[in-house]
Protein backbone atom coordinates (compact mmCIF):
# COMPACT_ATOMS: atom_id res chain seq x y z
CA UNK A 1 0.00 0.00 0.00
CA UNK A 2 1.36 3.21 -1.20
CA UNK A 3 1.57 6.09 1.62
CA UNK A 4 2.94 8.70 0.12
CA UNK A 5 1.27 12.06 -0.25
CA UNK A 6 0.73 12.72 -3.53
CA UNK A 7 -2.42 14.09 -5.37
CA UNK A 8 -5.27 11.21 -5.47
CA UNK A 9 -8.22 11.07 -7.49
CA UNK A 10 -10.13 9.71 -4.99
CA UNK A 11 -11.06 11.08 -1.06
CA UNK A 12 -12.39 8.85 1.72
CA UNK A 13 -15.24 11.10 3.32
CA UNK A 14 -16.25 10.28 7.05
CA UNK A 15 -18.93 11.13 8.83
CA UNK A 16 -20.36 11.16 12.55
CA UNK A 17 -18.62 9.39 15.42
CA UNK A 18 -18.69 5.70 14.07
CA UNK A 19 -16.86 6.98 10.57
CA UNK A 20 -14.26 8.90 12.99
CA UNK A 21 -13.56 5.92 14.42
CA UNK A 22 -12.98 4.29 11.37
CA UNK A 23 -11.03 6.59 9.71
CA UNK A 24 -8.73 6.78 13.31
CA UNK A 25 -8.08 2.71 12.67
CA UNK A 26 -7.58 2.78 8.77
CA UNK A 27 -5.37 5.34 9.53
CA UNK A 28 -3.44 3.77 11.88
CA UNK A 29 -3.19 0.97 9.25
CA UNK A 30 -1.65 3.29 7.07
CA UNK A 31 -4.09 4.81 4.88
CA UNK A 32 -2.50 8.33 4.61
CA UNK A 33 -4.31 11.29 6.70
CA UNK A 34 -4.36 13.42 3.78
CA UNK A 35 -6.71 10.83 1.96
CA UNK A 36 -9.33 11.46 4.79
CA UNK A 37 -11.89 14.56 4.99
CA UNK A 38 -13.87 13.95 8.38
CA UNK A 39 -17.80 15.42 8.71
CA UNK A 40 -19.43 16.00 12.30
CA UNK A 41 -21.41 18.36 14.34
CA UNK A 42 -19.36 17.03 17.13
CA UNK A 43 -16.74 19.19 18.01
CA UNK A 44 -14.73 17.15 20.44
CA UNK A 45 -15.19 13.90 17.91
CA UNK A 46 -13.73 15.60 15.07
CA UNK A 47 -10.54 16.80 17.73
CA UNK A 48 -10.04 13.29 18.28
CA UNK A 49 -9.59 12.66 14.47
CA UNK A 50 -6.07 12.41 12.57
CA UNK A 51 -7.63 13.23 9.19
CA UNK A 52 -6.19 16.23 7.42
CA UNK A 53 -9.67 18.18 6.52
CA UNK A 54 -12.25 18.32 8.77
CA UNK A 55 -15.83 20.10 8.37
CA UNK A 56 -17.78 20.94 11.26
CA UNK A 57 -21.59 21.55 10.56
CA UNK A 58 -23.84 23.36 12.53
CA UNK A 59 -27.31 22.34 13.12
CA UNK A 60 -28.52 25.51 10.81
CA UNK A 61 -26.76 24.24 8.03
CA UNK A 62 -28.37 23.30 5.13
CA UNK A 63 -27.58 20.90 2.09
CA UNK A 64 -26.40 23.98 -0.15
CA UNK A 65 -24.35 25.50 2.34
CA UNK A 66 -22.80 22.25 3.53
CA UNK A 67 -21.89 21.74 -0.51
CA UNK A 68 -20.53 25.11 -0.99
CA UNK A 69 -17.50 24.07 2.03
CA UNK A 70 -16.94 20.42 0.19
CA UNK A 71 -16.76 21.37 -3.05
CA UNK A 72 -13.33 22.80 -2.56
CA UNK A 73 -12.30 20.02 -0.37
CA UNK A 74 -13.22 17.59 -3.31
CA UNK A 75 -11.24 19.42 -5.96
CA UNK A 76 -11.08 17.13 -9.27
CA UNK A 77 -11.22 13.96 -7.82
CA UNK A 78 -13.16 11.37 -9.14
CA UNK A 79 -13.85 8.97 -6.60
CA UNK A 80 -15.73 9.20 -3.31
CA UNK A 81 -15.31 6.76 -0.84
CA UNK A 82 -17.58 7.64 2.43
CA UNK A 83 -17.79 5.86 5.64
CA UNK A 84 -20.38 6.30 8.70
CA UNK A 85 -22.54 4.23 11.19
CA UNK A 86 -26.38 4.78 10.18
CA UNK A 87 -28.93 5.41 12.32
CA UNK A 88 -27.34 8.66 14.28
CA UNK A 89 -28.00 12.32 13.34
CA UNK A 90 -24.73 12.84 11.78
CA UNK A 91 -23.31 9.88 10.19
CA UNK A 92 -27.15 9.23 8.62
CA UNK A 93 -27.77 13.03 6.98
CA UNK A 94 -24.08 13.86 6.03
CA UNK A 95 -23.81 10.23 4.44
CA UNK A 96 -26.35 10.69 2.11
CA UNK A 97 -25.42 14.60 1.34
CA UNK A 98 -21.88 13.27 0.83
CA UNK A 99 -23.08 10.63 -1.89
CA UNK A 100 -25.56 12.81 -3.27
CA UNK A 101 -23.66 15.50 -4.08
CA UNK A 102 -20.47 13.25 -5.06
CA UNK A 103 -23.48 11.27 -7.75
CA UNK A 104 -24.57 14.44 -9.31
CA UNK A 105 -21.00 15.51 -9.97
CA UNK A 106 -20.81 12.30 -11.64
CA UNK A 107 -18.21 10.91 -9.36
CA UNK A 108 -18.08 7.40 -8.66
CA UNK A 109 -19.31 7.14 -5.16
CA UNK A 110 -18.94 3.98 -2.92
CA UNK A 111 -19.97 3.94 0.78
CA UNK A 112 -19.11 1.83 3.53
CA UNK A 113 -21.98 1.60 6.69
CA UNK A 114 -22.18 0.06 9.47
CA UNK A 115 -25.85 -1.09 11.07
CA UNK A 116 -27.10 -0.52 14.44
CA UNK A 117 -27.35 -3.30 16.81
CA UNK A 118 -30.87 -4.45 17.03
CA UNK A 119 -31.32 -3.23 20.26
CA UNK A 120 -31.04 0.26 19.63
CA UNK A 121 -34.23 0.48 17.96
CA UNK A 122 -35.34 3.38 15.94
CA UNK A 123 -31.92 3.75 14.85
CA UNK A 124 -32.62 0.86 12.98
CA UNK A 125 -35.35 2.22 10.94
CA UNK A 126 -33.60 5.37 10.65
CA UNK A 127 -30.65 3.33 9.37
CA UNK A 128 -32.66 1.53 6.32
CA UNK A 129 -34.41 4.69 5.02
CA UNK A 130 -31.09 5.73 4.72
CA UNK A 131 -29.74 2.98 3.13
CA UNK A 132 -32.86 2.79 1.07
CA UNK A 133 -31.94 6.46 -0.27
CA UNK A 134 -28.00 5.66 -0.73
CA UNK A 135 -28.79 2.36 -2.87
CA UNK A 136 -30.00 4.47 -6.19
CA UNK A 137 -27.11 6.42 -6.19
CA UNK A 138 -23.95 4.79 -5.47
CA UNK A 139 -21.47 3.11 -7.35
CA UNK A 140 -20.78 0.42 -4.48
CA UNK A 141 -22.58 -0.15 -1.02
CA UNK A 142 -20.80 -1.98 1.56
CA UNK A 143 -22.74 -3.08 4.73
CA UNK A 144 -21.52 -4.03 7.71
CA UNK A 145 -23.55 -5.11 10.50
CA UNK A 146 -22.63 -3.91 13.86
CA UNK A 147 -24.95 -6.87 15.15
CA UNK A 148 -22.47 -9.22 13.41
CA UNK A 149 -19.79 -8.66 16.25
CA UNK A 150 -22.19 -9.94 19.18
CA UNK A 151 -22.08 -13.56 17.96
CA UNK A 152 -17.83 -13.48 18.13
CA UNK A 153 -16.32 -13.88 21.40
CA UNK A 154 -14.89 -10.82 21.83
CA UNK A 155 -15.18 -10.59 25.52
CA UNK A 156 -11.62 -9.35 26.70
CA UNK A 157 -11.59 -6.81 24.60
CA UNK A 158 -12.46 -3.00 24.85
CA UNK A 159 -15.25 -1.32 22.97
CA UNK A 160 -13.01 0.37 20.69
CA UNK A 161 -11.59 -2.70 20.03
CA UNK A 162 -14.37 -4.37 19.33
CA UNK A 163 -15.34 -2.24 16.84
CA UNK A 164 -12.05 -2.28 15.19
CA UNK A 165 -12.66 -5.74 14.49
CA UNK A 166 -15.14 -4.41 12.14
CA UNK A 167 -12.98 -1.06 11.23
CA UNK A 168 -10.39 -4.11 10.01
CA UNK A 169 -13.24 -5.22 7.37
CA UNK A 170 -13.46 -2.29 5.86
CA UNK A 171 -9.69 -1.62 5.61
CA UNK A 172 -9.71 -5.01 3.49
CA UNK A 173 -12.26 -4.09 1.54
CA UNK A 174 -11.28 -0.74 0.54
CA UNK A 175 -7.36 -0.76 0.20
CA UNK A 176 -7.44 -2.49 -2.68
CA UNK A 177 -9.66 -0.35 -4.30
CA UNK A 178 -7.82 2.59 -3.47
CA UNK A 179 -4.47 0.99 -5.40
CA UNK A 180 -7.20 -0.19 -8.55
CA UNK A 181 -7.06 3.96 -9.50
CA UNK A 182 -9.95 5.04 -11.44
N1 LIG B 1 -18.83 0.07 13.51
C1 LIG B 1 -19.00 1.05 14.39
N2 LIG B 1 -20.21 1.41 14.76
C2 LIG B 1 -20.33 2.39 15.67
C3 LIG B 1 -19.24 3.04 16.25
N3 LIG B 1 -19.70 3.99 17.10
C4 LIG B 1 -21.03 3.92 17.05
N4 LIG B 1 -21.42 2.96 16.17
C5 LIG B 1 -22.74 2.58 15.69
O1 LIG B 1 -23.13 3.52 14.69
C6 LIG B 1 -24.39 4.07 14.97
C7 LIG B 1 -24.29 5.56 14.78
O2 LIG B 1 -23.48 6.06 15.84
P1 LIG B 1 -22.57 7.35 15.68
O3 LIG B 1 -21.77 7.27 14.44
O4 LIG B 1 -21.84 7.53 16.96
O5 LIG B 1 -23.68 8.46 15.53
P2 LIG B 1 -23.55 9.86 14.80
O6 LIG B 1 -23.73 9.65 13.36
O7 LIG B 1 -22.33 10.57 15.27
O8 LIG B 1 -24.89 10.56 15.30
P3 LIG B 1 -25.14 11.71 16.38
O9 LIG B 1 -24.07 11.65 17.43
O10 LIG B 1 -26.52 11.38 16.85
O11 LIG B 1 -25.11 13.00 15.59
C8 LIG B 1 -24.71 3.68 16.42
O12 LIG B 1 -26.05 3.38 16.50
C9 LIG B 1 -23.82 2.49 16.72
O13 LIG B 1 -24.51 1.27 16.49
C10 LIG B 1 -17.94 2.64 15.84
O14 LIG B 1 -16.91 3.13 16.27
N5 LIG B 1 -17.89 1.65 14.90
MG1 LIG C 1 -22.03 11.69 17.07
Amino acid sequence: MSTGIGETDFMIAVAGGAGINCANRLMERKLNRSWFMAVDTDVSALARCAAFRKITVNSRETGADFEQRVSPLLGHRRRLFVIAGLGGEAGSSFALWLAEYGSRRQMSVECFVFLPFLFEGARNQRADETLEKLEPIVYRLHVFKNDDLRNRNLNAMTMTQVFDVLHDAVFCRLAPCLEQGG
